[in-house]
């Protein structure tokens, strides 16, 4: 069973961490999450944030669910002799006061199999579980990939 609160689905709780908590409570921060809505009516869809880390150590995420989905998983795009493929990523490391981007065309989160139909506007929770066996949450909005997202 992962573990993880409510509360770390509330951006607030998020804001708590601040670099000068110890390595045990400091967590990365979810910024600007959101679900890409497929064309078509897929099995999948793919989400995308920018993960901060403010703590004093690395961090690394080694695993994504959603009770929205039936599945999640990390991949990254690249292109494979012109063509774009799609391979899992076992863990993602970020270094000390550094963030990573999850976006089109590279690192995403993989959705598999959404549980209901998402409408545009809606948010999906995510929970992504970090080396250390600790929890973070993140809300991600399904949007479409045009419009920036709302400032914090
Ligand atoms: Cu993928």
């Amino acid at each position: 069973m992962k573990r993880f609160t409510p509360r770390a689905f509330l951006p607030s709780a998020l804001l708590l961490c601040a670099p000068a908590l110890s390595a045990a409570e400091c967590l990365p921060r979810i910024e600007q999450g959101w679900v890409r809505p497929p064309p078509v009516a897929m099995p999948m869809m793919a989400g995308f944030m920018r993960i901060e880390n403010p703590c004093d150590a690395p961090i690394a995420i080694v695993a994504a669910s959603s009770p929205s989905f039936a599945e999640v998983s990390i991949h990254e795009t690249r292109e494979v002799d012109g063509v774009n493929r799609m391979r899992e990523v076992e863990r993602l490391d970020i270094a000390p006061g550094k963030s990573i981007e999850l976006a089109p065309g590279g690192l995403h989160l993989m959705l598999y199999r959404p549980q209901a139909a998402l409408a545009e506007g809606q948010r999906v929770p995510v929970v992504l579980t970090l080396a250390d066996g600790r929890s973070i949450g993140a809300d991600l909005q399904v949007r479409p990939p045009s419009r920036p997202a709302p400032a914090r």
